[in-house]
C-alpha cells in the first residue's frame, strides 16, 4: 500500500518509431488531458499518485493552473524532465557541444526547468542527455566530459534545497560510437563531483545485453547514490514496452534488491501500437505484483541459507516468492485503497468517453510528439 509510482505524461501522448507515429482515437490533445489520463490511472490503481512531466512538451503559460489541475485529480507533479534532444542546435550535443553558445542555450533550458519545478512543487530534475559522438575522432571525449561537468555544476548550484538532480545513462542511441553518459559508473562519477543531491537514475532499457541490473541497484544503493528508476521493458534495446511484459523475473529481482528503501519510481514508456492508458495500467499492476512478491521473500531464512553456503537453498527461497500468485492480494489491496479490484475492466467507460470527446485522428510519418 505504500508503493508510489510516477507515470509519465509522455506515455499518454503520441510517440512513434523512426518510421511512423500512429495516433490513437481519444489521444490527449494537450498537457491537461495527459494529466487527466494519469489521474484515471491513479483512480484505478491507487498507487500512481504523481505524474512526471517533460518540457517543453508539457509547457503551459499558467503553471499554477497546471498544478491545480493535477491536484484536483489527486495527483502531484513528479520529476521534471528537460528536453535537450530535439532542437536542431543539439545535433552534435547539448551540454557537451563544442560550441559554447549551444552549451549556454542548453544550460539555460536546464535552469528554466529548475524554476518550472519550483513552481509546480516538483522535487526532482530528471536528466537524460542524448549527447554523444557517432564516429571516432568526431570530438574530444575528455573535453566533452569537462564541458558537461561545467554545465551541470552551474545547474546543481541553482537547485533549491528541496530539489534533487537525477542523472540517467544509456549505452547508445542516438549516438552510436561514444555516448557521454554511457553507463552507471560515468553517471556516478559525475554525481560524486556535483554533490549529495545528485544521484543516478537507472532506466531498465538502458543497458547492454547480459548486464546484471539488480547488481547495479545493490552497488548504487549501498553508496547512497540510487536516485530512481525508469521502469519499462525491452527485448532488444531501449524498447520502452509495458513494465514486466518481457522479463518479469528481472523486475522481481530489482524489487527484491530495492527492499524497503524505495527510491523515486517512475514509468518511462513510449507506446506505439498498444492502447495507451491500458498499457500504463498494466505496467502499474505489474509493478504492484513484483513489489508484493519481493515482500514475500523470507529474508531470515535466506540469510541463514547464505551463511551456510546453501547455494540452491537461497535460490529456491527467491523462487518460492516469485512463483506465488499475489493477484488476489493485490486486488484486495487496491480495494482497500478505494481503487479498482479489476482496473482493466473498470477503465473501459473512461476510454469510451474520451474517444467520444477527443475524437479520432490519422497516422502521420515521423517520431515524437506530433
Ligand atoms: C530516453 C530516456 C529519457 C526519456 C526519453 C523520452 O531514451 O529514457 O528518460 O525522457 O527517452
Ligand atoms: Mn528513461
Ligand atoms: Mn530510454
Amino acid at each position: 500500500m505504500t508503493l508510489e509510482i510516477e507515470t509519465p505524461s509522455w506515455g499518454y501522448g503520441d510517440s512513434g518509431t523512426r518510421f511512423a507515429t500512429f495516433q490513437q482515437a481519444g489521444r490527449p490533445r494537450d498537457v491537461l488531458e495527459r494529466i487527466d489520463d494519469a489521474g484515471e490511472v491513479q483512480r484505478l490503481t491507487g498507487t500512481a499518485p504523481a505524474v512526471a512531466l517533460h518540457f517543453p512538451w508539457d509547457a503551459a503559460d499558467d503553471l499554477a493552473a497546471l498544478r491545480g489541475h493535477a491536484e484536483a485529480r489527486g495527483l502531484r507533479i513528479g520529476a521534471v524532465n528537460p528536453n535537450l534532444f530535439q532542437d536542431p542546435d543539439y545535433k552534435l550535443g547539448s551540454i557537451t557541444h563544442p560550441d559554447e553558445a549551444v552549451r549556454r542555450k542548453a544550460t539555460d533550458h536546464l535552469l528554466e526547468c529548475v524554476q518550472i519545478a519550483a513552481e509546480l512543487g516538483s522535487t526532482a530534475q530528471s536528466l537524460w542527455f542524448a549527447d554523444g559522438t557517432s564516429y571516432p575522432g568526431q570530438d574530444d571525449l575528455r573535453d566533452r566530459r569537462r564541458r558537461m561537468l561545467e554545465c551541470l555544476e552551474e545547474v546543481y548550484a541553482a537547485l533549491p534545497a528541496e530539489q534533487e538532480l537525477l542523472l540517467e545513462y544509456k549505452p547508445f542511441e542516438p549516438a552510436f560510437y561514444a555516448t557521454d553518459l554511457a553507463d552507471w559508473g560515468s553517471s556516478l562519477l559525475m554525481c560524486s563531483k556535483l554533490g549529495e543531491r545528485a544521484r543516478v537514475l537507472v532506466d531498465l532499457g538502458h543497458h547492454l545485453h547480459g548486464t546484471n541490473i539488480e547488481q547495479i541497484v545493490a552497488v548504487l544503493a549501498s553508496e547512497g547514490r540510487l536516485g530512481g528508476f525508469h521502469f519499462n521493458n525491452r527485448k532488444y534495446a531501449d524498447d520502452d514496452l509495458i513494465v514486466g511484459s518481457v522479463n518479469p523475473f528481472e523486475l522481481f529481482l530489482v524489487f527484491f534488491e530495492l527492499g524497503d528503501d524505495l527510491p523515486r519510481l517512475t514509468i518511462d514508456q513510449a507506446h506505439n501500437v498498444e492502447a495507451k492508458i491500458e498499457a500504463m495500467v498494466l505496467s502499474v499492476l505489474n509493478l504492484q505484483e513484483a513489489h508484493a512478491k519481493a515482500q514475500l521473500v523470507d529474508r531470515e531464512a535466506l540469510a541463514a541459507a547464505q551463511a551456510e553456503g546453501d547455494v540452491l537453498g537461497g535460490h529456491e527461497l527467491l523462487l518460492d516468492a516469485y512463483k506465488t500468485d499475489v493477484r488476489p492480494q493485490c486486488a484486495a489491496m487496491r480495494a482497500s485503497l478505494g481503487a479498482a479490484e479489476d482496473p482493466l475492466t473498470e477503465l473501459r467507460p473512461y476510454v469510451e468517453r474520451i474517444v467520444a470527446e477527443r475524437g479520432s485522428t490519422v497516422s502521420v510519418a515521423g517520431g515524437w510528439g506530433r
